[in-house]
C-alpha cells in the first residue's frame, strides 16, 4: 500500500463562522490526507460580520513548534498556509519551510488578506507587500480578484471581468510573485457562472474551470476550495483536475448553504457535499 500523504496546514483557528483550520482538517481528511496543524492565532469566531470577537496571536509559538518537529524529522508533502494572524508571522513562515519542507513539498500559499474588493479587518496596507514577499516562495498561490489587486498593488475592480484583463493580473502576478502556478478565484465573465482562471508556468498555459454562479457572498468559501484543492493536488491529479473538483465541491456547498437560508457569516454547508469531493477524487 502507497504511504499516505500529509499536508501542513498553516491558518488561524476561528471556534465559530466555518473557515481557515475549521474547513480545512475536515476536507482534507476526507481527501485521506493526514492533516497536521499549526494554529497561528485562536478567535472566537472570524472577523467577517462578526463583532466582539477574541483574537489570541500564536506568533510566539510558531517557530518552536516548527522546530520540535524538525527535531522529530517530520517532513509533510505541502505546506498550505492561509490567514496569518500578524505581520511577523509572514517573515517566519520561510524559516517554517526550510525547516519542514523538501524538494518534493508543495508549497501552496492562499494570501487571504480581503474580499469583495475590502482588506480583512485586522490587517492594514503593510500586509499585501509582505505577502506578496511570502507568494515568492511558494509553488502555487491562489488568491480571490481582491488579493490579486492588494498583491499587485492595484485598484480593486468588481466584475464581470474581460479575458483580457484576467489574463493581465495573471501575467502581472506570475512576474510580481514568480509562483510557477496560479489559480485566481471569484472569475466571472457573466452573471451566470462563476470559477477560477488558472496559471501554469510549466504548460506555459491559462485555463478557466466555471460552475454556476449562485448570487451572495458566503463566508469561508475561499478555504473550502483551497483545502479541496490542496487535496485533491496532494492525491495526484492534475491542477486543472484538482481545479475542477474545488470548484464543484464549493459549488455544491454554496448551492446546499442557499437552499437552507443560513446567515452567510456561519460560512458553508461543505459537510453535506464530501462525498461530492470524495468521488471526484475517486475515493468513493
Ligand atoms: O476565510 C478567511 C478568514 C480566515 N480566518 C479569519 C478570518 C477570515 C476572513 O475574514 O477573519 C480569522
Amino acid at each position: 500500500m502507497e504511504r499516505q500523504k500529509r499536508v501542513l496546514a498553516v491558518h488561524d483557528i476561528s471556534g465559530v463562522g466555518r473557515c481557515s483550520l475549521t474547513v480545512a482538517l475536515p476536507i482534507i481528511s476526507a481527501a485521506g490526507v493526514e492533516c497536521s496543524v499549526l494554529p497561528t492565532a485562536v478567535l472566537s469566531t472570524h472577523t467577517g460580520g462578526f463583532t466582539g470577537y477574541t483574537f489570541r496571536d500564536l506568533t510566539d509559538d510558531l517557530l518552536p513548534m516548527a522546530r520540535h518537529w524538525a527535531d522529530l524529522g517530520e517532513k509533510f508533502d505541502a505546506i498550505y498556509t492561509g490567514y496569518l494572524g500578524s505581520f511577523a508571522q509572514m517573515d517566519m513562515m520561510r524559516e517554517i519551510f526550510s525547516l519542514l519542507a523538501d524538494e518534493d513539498t508543495l508549497i501552496a500559499v492562499d494570501p487571504v488578506m480581503g474580499d469583495n474588493g475590502k482588506l480583512y479587518a485586522a490587517f492594514d496596507m503593510t500586509f499585501p507587500p509582505a505577502m506578496r514577499a511570502l507568494c515568492a516562495y511558494a509553488d502555487l498561490i491562489k488568491p480571490n480578484m481582491t488579493e490579486a489587486a492588494l498583491l499587485l498593488g492595484e485598484e480593486y475592480r468588481p466584475g464581470p471581468y474581460t479575458k483580457e484583463y484576467v489574463e493581465g493580473l495573471l501575467e502581472r502576478l506570475a512576474e510580481a510573485t514568480t509562483a510557477r502556478r496560479i489559480v485566481l478565484t471569484g472569475v466571472y465573465f457573466n452573471e451566470k457562472t462563476l470559477g477560477a482562471a488558472t496559471f501554469d508556468a510549466e504548460a506555459g498555459e491559462i485555463a478557466y474551470v466555471c460552475g454556476e454562479n449562485v448570487p451572495g457572498l458566503y463566508h469561508g468559501t475561499g478555504d473550502v476550495f483551497g483545502s479541496a484543492l490542496v487535496g485533491a493536488m496532494v492525491r495526484g491529479l492534475t491542477l486543472s483536475e484538482a481545479v475542477r473538483a474545488a470548484v464543484d465541491f464549493t459549488v455544491a456547498a454554496i448551492r446546499t448553504t442557499a437552499k437552507a437560508g443560513t446567515d452567510i457569516r456561519y460560512g458553508v454547508n461543505f459537510e453535506a457535499n464530501l462525498p461530492v469531493y470524495m468521488k471526484s477524487l475517486g475515493i468513493l
